[in-house]
């Protein structure tokens, strides 16, 4: 690629970020007060803005319903983009009532799928009002012992669900659906892998996609691999950026895993060039989100180095040689090919992104010039520290 292929690849990134990243959260063991936290969707939207004001690239915040609530989503949608930002994904809650203690969509009491339809509806209004293409859907149904409900029937109560979701959604309007290998129940998860979310996207429609969390698989399996398939199928929706040492621990993307992240961009940067129309228009309608609660970091420098880290890695994977490694595949090069990757990877980025951000008029060190400009002892003042209340999972508003 030349230098202006890749600036102008770079100026097509895009990271949306959540905003239940940047109020106070916690493990299940204590919620942190943390001094300047954002107390409420507004001040969230003002992090978030000063994110993308920043990087740039964030131009869009996930919101989640109800933390997120508001009597006037056409207000909220006005203030965030007077800061400059867009309302994205909204992100249904169906785990948070003691309605829900034995599931929403897949509870065995009709009454309870019901309350929690009645929720997710809701949000399809209100994507209306914010102007979102996409739904998120993130279900925590799932049992803790064996015989505790019958696994088939709560399938087939996912699958009644989520088709009356997808029916109700707008016209460009699409569903994205996560799954989670575990937890909060630990014998069975309703939608336990990517595999269990393609087949009910599959049956319900075409605008329900798979959306891939890289906190919610075990250990040592290949996601660039789920990606790939998922966008050779024209099923990959979005990603849920974060981290993942054990498990969902939401830590900063590009941290313990800066070479699957690699990987990952190659394979959605491999299908963006494919011959193949759905494989191209999928890739390129992919939602990146980040998914991260921070709870021992200053919220908005973590925001800050997970969008860069992805930014990075996005980098890195386009400077891959295509050629190069068509070549060795073809000839069964196997350490070539190999060598190919790496040499993209291990090369240092840093300069070149300094290099478009001058060109933006943006801080060539987005980091260095947040940590000079006061905004954190700016909202310390202002905001104060919210007592936090509790824990107990999941703990993220
Ligand atoms: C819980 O695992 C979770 O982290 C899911 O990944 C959701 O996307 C997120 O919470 C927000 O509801
Ligand atoms: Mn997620
Ligand atoms: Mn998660």
């Amino acid at each position: 690629m030349n230098a202006d292929a890749l600036s102008t690849a770079l100026d097509q990134q895009r990271i949306e970020t959540p905003s239940w990243g940047y109020g106070n959260s916690g493990t299940r063991f204590k919620t942190f007060s943390a001094p300047g936290a954002a107390r409420d969707v507004w001040e969230k939207i003002e992090d978030a803005a000063e994110v993308h004001r920043l990087t740039g690239i964030a131009p869009s915040v996930a919101l989640h319903i109800p933390w997120d609530a508001v009597s006037n989503y056409a207000e909220l949608r006005r203030f965030a983009e007077s800061r400059g930002v867009t309302l994205g994904a909204i992100n249904p809650n169906v785990f948070q009532d003691d309605a829900y203690k034995l599931g929403s969509i897949a509870h065995p009491d009709e009454q309870v799928r019901e309350q929690a339809m009645t929720h997710l509806l809701d949000c399809v209004e209100i994507m209306k009002q914010t102007g979102s293409r996409d739904l998120s859907l993130w279900f925590a149904d799932g049992t803790n012992y064996a015989g505790q409900d019958d696994l088939r029937a709560r399938k087939r109560r996912v699958r009644q669900a989520l088709k009356r979701v997808h029916d109700a959604l707008p016209e460009g309007g699409r569903m994205l659906v996560e799954y989670k290998l575990f937890e909060p129940a630990f014998y069975a998860t309703d939608l336990f892998d990517w595999g269990a979310a393609y087949a009910h996207c599959l049956a319900i429609g075409d605008k329900a996609q798979v959306l891939v969390d890289l906190g919610h698989h075990a250990q040592s399996v290949n996601i660039e691999q789920i990606v790939a398939f998922l966008l050779d199928e024209g099923r990959l929706g979005g990603f849920h950026f974060n981290a993942r040492r054990y498990a969902d621990d939401d830590l900063i993307v590009g941290t313990t895993n800066p070479f699957e992240l690699f990987c990952i961009y190659a394979e959605l940067l491999s299908a963006e060039r494919s011959e193949d129309t759905l494989t191209q228009t999928t890739a390129h309608n992919v939602a990146y989100m980040i998914d991260q609660s921070h709870n021992i970091e200053p919220k908005v420098e973590a925001m800050l180095q997970s969008v860069l880290n992805c930014q990075e890695a996005y980098a890195k994977a386009l400077l891959i040689d295509r050629e190069r490694l068509h070549a060795a595949q073809q000839a069964g090069d196997v350490l070539e090919a190999q060598r190919t990757l790496m040499d993209a990877f291990r090369t240092d980025v840093r300069p070149l992104l300094a290099g478009w951000r001058r060109s933006k008029g943006l801080p060539e060190d987005p980091v260095a010039v947040h940590r000079a400009s006061g905004y954190q002892d700016k909202v310390r003042r202002d905001r104060g520290t919210a007592t936090a209340a509790g824990g107990g999972f999941p703990v993220k508003s």
